[in-house]
């Protein structure tokens, strides 16, 4: 009996774990899976690969030659589908997006490319800043980054430069300002 129950525990966890991020479009069930990469340090226009993982917060009054750029790697499959085999949702876009505590909310620059050839989609060169809010990746299929138009993916909330009292503190801000 007892080992009944850690295996259905694990087979749970197993279904978890395939899908990480669940969209819904044209009545079907996909899967989205998000991998944090390296971010980017900007010098003279230019971008190059840091040392450090992201997402990264940027506190307020760091110079931006020590800002930090996120980046983010995205990959979509049907729902169930064992082999995780990587699909194409016409336009299917990603892009970052912050809700504010005093109830405005913004995007912010981002470049996002993808397709490849293994189906990664990768959104980059985004700099987080810090405020009083909560910053999201919403997905939508429309040319533009509208809270209408698009859905939320996933709350930004284990950026790699806090503590995991800061941490923490986000989360439970973000469960406030969900939309
Ligand atoms: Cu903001």
């Amino acid at each position: 009996m007892k080992y009944l129950a850690i295996l259905l525990m694990m087979m749970t966890l197993k279904a978890t774990a395939d899908c990480p991020y669940t969209i819904n479009w044209k009545a079907q069930s996909y899967c989205v899976s998000l991998e944090w990469l390296n971010g980017e340090a900007k010098s003279r226009g230019k971008f190059s690969d840091v040392n450090e993982l992201s997402p990264y917060l940027i506190s307020m009054g760091m110079s931006p030659n020590q800002w930090v750029y996120s980046q983010v790697a995205a990959k979509v499959w049907v729902a169930g589908e064992k082999e995780q085999t990587p699909v194409v949702i016409p336009g299917f876009r990603i892009f970052p997006y912050m809700m504010m505590s005093n109830g405005h909310h913004h995007s912010t620059r981002y470049d996002y490319v993808g397709p490849d050839q293994d189906g990664t989609y990768l959104l980059r060169r985004m700099a987080f800043h810090k405020m009083r809010g909560c910053w999201s990746l919403r997905w939508t299929t429309a040319d533009e980054d509208l809270l209408d138009s698009s859905a939320e993916l996933a709350q930004i909330t284990e950026f790699v430069n806090l503590s995991e009292a800061e941490q923490k503190s986000i989360k439970e801000l973000c469960q406030t300002l969900s939309l």
